[in-house]
């Protein structure tokens, strides 16, 4: 063995706090511009010194669907990969590093121009809106940054592998380069409109831009996005909740399994963000709801996972009944209370998803409300309250300290208060999106139109929810500066467990990236081949941009 796996290496501490470090700081401005959005839009304030609601919305979206999951991501996976599979070589540190710095000075750059009301184009940056040059170009940075990352952490892989021939990698590594690898394939498509189409039309070297193609490649990477978020919740809900729990993972084969379904089927499904666009055959559509329903199976499995999980454990503590495995739960610790609490809120937020995806239903939803709620269950809810969860261990253990009994405390407050928060938010979102409340806009009561009025109680409903989450946002920042600076010295582990069965082969087979990485592809080529042919060549002669705001 390279050294030890239970300490890290401090060196590679540190790259993994760099990552959380700027997290944080995204959580803090990303929350604060939340905050502000909830109440533009409950009618009942404006914003000071004529700045524009869709500035805000902008910086709120980019830092929180982009930053923060990035940054948080990253560092997670460069803590895990250490943990279970060795110090990083110190090519790969430096790697780590120089994509760290990428990330970071795109991230600035992007901001400034965001804040300096160059870019109001929101965090989907769809055409024909047009952001300055600048804002593309640092999330060109972001993303590169990302790659020279994911690099690192592949070679790093691969160094193991070499040394282990014959051996399936660990859990936690396998899950780390599964999600990279999405991430990579994925990230092509934005990269394609960001470089060939948007950076040339803002710099005013082409003077039209095809849109729907523009569309169509970032939902390539939109949707698959979305898993990028979630497959590290689900590293910490199959490798490290088992054992914070005291019990074992339910399958080890299983998890691997469903991590290769989330690779195979995340992509081809950017469709079902388009189906209300025209000029995408029925056809085209109809294939990738189709690959979207098969991507909520190994989220189904995953559901199944984790009650075996809990229930294989408390019967093992001598629960008995339907239920009697509920009570043998750690409801006192806060690394497993709010990736739980994450979870039940898993099941109205993927509901919410296949409502989504269904194409008829889809109609009913599209650009309301509803679709902010519904994301805001599955990454402001599911995903995020996991990774405060992980951050109650990861951050004690990459600064040598331990968390305290009082933070404890303070984090089953936090889980509670994101929870009502949320319950008020979310929920008055998807009410008031089934009224027709449109999504991506600022207050307005339309002409006093009896239907906009409608919406206003549920708007203020979101302020109230708006207004308790900040408060969470307060408290993790308080719990997470004090993990980082002031908890006492100690060790902390970083939490993996043990599955409760001996390994199978098939665990070897899942590794077999060229079958894999082959399968991608081919499903890829199947569902966008033709209909990007369509979009290209039948296009309309493309269009100017717009700055609206
Ligand atoms: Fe989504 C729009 C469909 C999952 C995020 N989604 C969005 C947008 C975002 C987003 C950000 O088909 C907006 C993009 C924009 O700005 O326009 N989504 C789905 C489907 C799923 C799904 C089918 N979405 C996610 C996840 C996200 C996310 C995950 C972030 C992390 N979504 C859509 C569609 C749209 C969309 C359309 C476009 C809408 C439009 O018209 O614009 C599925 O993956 C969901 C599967 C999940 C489940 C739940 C399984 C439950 C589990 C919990 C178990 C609980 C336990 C606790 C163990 C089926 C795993 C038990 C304890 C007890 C005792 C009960
Ligand atoms: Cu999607």
């Amino acid at each position: 063995m390279v050294q030890s796996l239970e300490k890290v290496d401090r060196r590679d501490a540190k790259l993994a706090l760099a990552h959380l470090a700027v997290a944080f700081v995204a959580l803090a401005l990303g929350g604060f511009a939340g905050l502000l959005q909830t109440l533009v839009r409950s009618g009942k304030f404006e914003l000071p010194a004529g700045i524009s609601y869709y500035t805000i919305l902008t910086t709120h979206g980019v830092l929180l669907g982009l930053v923060l999951t990035t940054f948080f991501i990253i560092g997670f996976q460069f803590a895990a990969v250490c943990r279970t599979t060795g110090a990083l070589s110190s090519s790969s540190r430096r790697f780590g590093w120089t994509g760290f710095w990428m990330m970071t000075i795109g991230t600035a750059m992007s901001a400034f121009f965001i804040l300096t009301g160059q870019a109001a184009v929101l965090y989907t940056f769809y055409a024909p809106l047009q952001a300055h040059a600048g804002f593309y170009i640092g999330l060109t940075l972001v993303v590169v940054g990302s790659w020279v990352s994911g690099f690192a952490m592949f070679a790093h892989y691969a160094r193991w592998r070499k040394a282990h021939r014959g051996e399936a990698s660990p859990l936690l590594t396998f899950m780390s380069v599964t999600n990279m690898v999405l991430w990579l394939v994925c990230t092509l498509g934005v990269a394609a409109t960001v470089v060939f189409q948007l950076i040339p039309w803002s710099l005013g070297l082409t003077d039209r831009v095809n849109v729907l193609l523009s569309r169509t490649l970032f939902w390539y990477f939109g949707h698959p996005l979305v898993y990028f978020w979630l497959l590290p919740a689900y590293m910490v809900w199959y490798a490290v909740i088992p054992k914070v729990i005291g019990g074992k993972i339910f399958s080890d084969s299983l998890a691997r399994l469903a991590f290769i379904l989330f690779l195979l089927f995340s992509i081809p499904v950017g469709f079902h963000h388009q189906l209300l666009e025209p000029g995408i055959s029925p056809f085209w559509k109809y294939v990738q709801v189709v690959l979207t329903f098969m991507v909520i199976i190994p989220s189904l499995m995953t559901a199944f996972a984790m009650f075996a999980t809990f229930e294989s454990y408390g019967r093992a503590q001598g629960a008995t009944g339907l239920f009697g495995w509920w009570r043998k739960l750690p409801w006192g610790d806060a690394r497993f209370f709010a990736p739980f609490v994450g979870m039940l809120f898993f099941i109205p937020a993927g509901t919410g998803g296949i409502i989504n995806a269904s194409h008829q239903l889809n109609q009913v939803v599209h650009n309301t409300i509803w679709v902010t709620g519904h994301f805001h269950l599955t990454v402001a809810t599911t995903v995020i309250l996991t990774f405060f969860g992980a951050s109650y261990w990861l951050i004690p253990h990459l600064t040598g300290r331990v968390m305290t009994k009082a933070m404890n405390r303070l984090a089953i407050i936090q889980t509670i208060v994101w929870a009502v928060g949320m319950t008020f938010m979310s929920g008055s979102m998807h009410f008031a999106g089934l009224l027709g409340a449109p999504r991506r806009s600022a207050f307005s009561t339309y002409g006093n139109s009896p239907q906009a009025l409608e919406w206003i109680p549920y708007q203020i409903a979101q302020a109230v929810g708006g207004t308790i989450l900040f408060i969470g946002i307060i408290l993790i920042l308080v719990i997470v500066i004090n993990l980082a600076f002031f908890a006492p010295k100690g060790e902390t582990e970083f939490p993996v467990a043990e599955a409760a069965a001996p390994q199978e082969r098939a665990a070897l087979a899942l590794e077999n990236w060229k079958l894999w990485i082959g399968l991608v592809v081919a499903l890829i080529l199947i569902a966008y081949t033709v209909p990007l042919i369509d979009i290209i060549q039948n296009a309309p002669p493309g269009s100017k941009g717009y700055k609206l705001w």
